[in-house]
């Protein structure tokens, strides 16, 4: 399976868009959003073996949480040598999602069993586990809630100490709901998202919902490091300290930092 033909969002969206997501009633004219490309600024290894569900930077390290049963897991990164510490591992029937960190707890989604699992940031134990209706997907933090998405055009503003949802935001592009919202990260108060199968990532104004840019990411993997187990872009994560921005995809031999400029 390749998917990294480059895809227009704008095309590969809008038809993915489901009967239910009907155009978003505004009265003012859609927002045109901003054309972004890339410049690579370092590439790091990435394990082939990770199958990226969530990425962050936090503490002078990048996080990660992988998919698929029976491999899924929570580790760290060394940037320079790709080496992965295992920090926890889920129970086999678990599908590992998004993670976030917050405080001294680190939080990760599963996709289709309704459970969040909660850990303590210092010694790696599961300390608490709430449950959520429908899937889970990506999850970031501005530092002070949560925010998930579930594969649609939703996001939810999400409290990190009861996981109650307190806010569901559409997301919309010119006017329209997106579908499969994945991987997330909060960027300098705005919220960047993964489109799920899309080289695409959608940045968000958290507030309204609306998508104010797109950065196409079409060719960021070399074709020599494309082999049957390269699967979808997915995981963002910035270094807010250092201005870094990092990007990888699930079982990608690389990790990218990257700036953005206006095409
Ligand atoms: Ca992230």
């Amino acid at each position: 399976m390749k998917k990294f033909a480059s895809v227009l969002l704008s095309g590969l969206l809008l038809a993915s868009c489901g009967g239910n997501q009907a155009r978003a009633k505004r009265p003012e004219a859609p927002v045109e959003p901003k054309e972004y490309t890339y410049r690579v600024r370092a590439v790091h290894p990435h394990l082939q073996t990770s199958y990226t569900q969530g990425l962050q930077y936090a503490g002078g390290r990048l996080w990660e949480g992988t998919g698929q049963h029976g491999q899924s897991v929570v580790q760290t990164i060394d940037l320079e040598t790709g080496r992965a510490e295992l920090f926890a591992r889920l129970p086999h029937e678990e599908f590992g999602e998004g993670i976030t960190l917050l405080g001294d707890k680190l939080y990760q989604l599963t996709w289709q069993s309704n459970k969040a699992y909660v850990y303590d940031l210092k010694t790696g134990k599961k300390i608490k586990e709430f449950r959520y209706p429908g899937e889970g997907w990506g999850l970031t933090t501005d530092g002070e809630k949560l925010y998930m998405s579930d594969g649609t055009p939703n996001i939810y503003t999400v409290d990190p100490a009861t996981f109650k949802r307190e806010k569901r935001t559409t997301v919309t592009y010119k006017g329209m709901a997106i579908n499969f919202l994945n991987e997330l990260e909060w960027i300098d108060g705005k919220l960047w998202a993964n489109v799920y199968t899309t080289d695409q990532i959608v940045i968000i104004d958290p507030a309204t919902g609306v998508v104010e840019g797109v950065v196409d990411l079409a060719g960021i993997l070399p074709e020599e490091e494309i082999t049957p187990a390269t699967d979808v872009l997915n995981g963002i994560a910035y270094d807010a300290a250092g201005k870094r921005i990092f990007v990888t995809g699930k079982n990608w031999s690389k990790l990218f930092e990257i700036e953005i400029t206006e095409k």
